[in-house]
């Protein structure tokens, strides 16, 4: 039997050891398992607020830099100050503002990540999903589902302005991402206006309709509908002490999220009301569309984070959170929910102990 090593042999050894399994293409799973495998999820995005306000004017100049058929799509990404230059507003979601002006178009392409849309300003744009067209007004939540063919024009008047949260991180983590331009710079043959609402969103279905496990058939949800919701309910109902009265958008042929990877939600919160804390392993998108209020980040670097209608601002996983709501607020939100939900990860953690 060998004597045990003194402590300068073994860093010596450990040393050199290392070098030459490295040289193998191996890693010593003990250098790295601490760092991987924390008690608590390590988040590198960082909670941060976009101002609608103060970037409105900005997002207006691009259209004097580039037309969306050159740009293919004229959107400034929302890039989260924790992941530099990865392009994304958490890790797993990106979201960008897109511009079109009156009389623009945006080709027809199809991609594997599935996308929404959330409205800030149009008068007369519209998106067509495999030709059926859709009308976009404010606070509209509007889904192009993965390889669906998808088109965009503005045939109203002033700026229109959106909000675009795609999964494409979690597509290039699985290298699926595939990109199709419609053929001959055209677009699918233009079909009946709210088709699909009529066929699939109206408490009926064709006879023989197979529910499949992709998103909503029914691809978009306006504003009208949605705040008639919020107007019905919000005085029958006892707020939820973590989210005050919230809807999530779903798939009416199944109930489930709208899209597979993706869960959108608008939200209710009467002047005055203040959440519980909470917080989720979902980092999540939010949109206000009503209501000026303040989100309270206890352990965050930023504290807090002031919000008024149409910022945009980040909260991300894991980070406990309370919203108060100065004045009566109506706040969208997208998260990746769905996908940690299908893939049986998904935690949250309600009560002032959250954090
Ligand atoms: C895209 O196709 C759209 O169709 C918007 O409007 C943003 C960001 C990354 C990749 C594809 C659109 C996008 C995008």
């Amino acid at each position: 039997m060998s004597a045990k090593p003194k402590p300068d042999d073994i860093e010596a050894r450990r040393s050199e050891y290392y070098a030459r399994v490295g040289a193998s293409q191996l890693v010593p799973l003990w250098l790295f398992f601490k760092d991987w495998f924390t008690l608590e999820p390590h988040v590198s995005s960082l909670p941060y607020r976009w101002s609608y306000s103060d970037l409105r004017e900005t997002i207006l100049e691009s259209a004097a830099i580039v037309d969306p058929v050159e740009a293919e799509r004229r959107v400034l990404a929302l890039e989260n100050p924790g992941l530099p230059g990865r392009r994304l507003a958490t890790e797993s979601l990106y979201a960008g503002l897109q511009l079109m002006m009156p009389g623009e178009i945006a080709p027809c392409h199809r991609h594997s990540p599935t996308a929404l849309r959330f409205v800030l300003e149009s008068d007369g744009a519209y998106t067509a999903v495999n030709g059926e067209r859709t009308w976009m007004s404010p606070g509209d939540f509007i889904i192009t589902p993965a390889w669906t063919w998808h088109d965009h024009g503005h045939e109203g008047e002033g700026p229109a302005v959106w909000l675009d949260v795609l999964d494409v991180a979690m597509m290039h983590l699985f290298n699926a991402t595939f990109t199709e331009h419609y053929p001959d710079d055209g677009a699918p043959e233009r079909t009946e206006p709210l088709d699909t609402r009529y066929r699939y969103g109206m408490n009926m279905l064709p006879v023989g309709y197979e529910r499949g496990q992709g998103a909503s058939p029914v691809f978009s949800y306006p504003y009208e509908r949605t705040g008639e919701v919020l107007d019905r309910l919000k005085n029958t109902s006892e707020p939820d002490r973590c989210h005050g009265l919230k809807m999530e958008y779903v798939d009416p042929t199944s109930g489930g999220p709208a899209m597979p990877t993706i869960s959108a939600f608008m939200q209710f919160l009467p002047a005055g009301f203040r959440t519980d804390g909470y917080r989720t392993t979902a980092g999540t998108i939010y949109c206000p569309v009503e209501g000026t209020g303040t989100v309270e980040l206890p352990g965050a670097e930023t504290p807090s984070i002031r919000y008024e209608p149409w910022d945009i601002f980040v909260i991300p996983s894991w980070q406990e959170f309370r919203i108060a709501a100065d004045t009566e607020s109506r706040i969208f939100s997208a998260s990746d929910q769905a996908a940690q939900v299908r893939l049986g990860i998904w935690r949250e953690q309600r009560g002032a102990d959250a954090g």
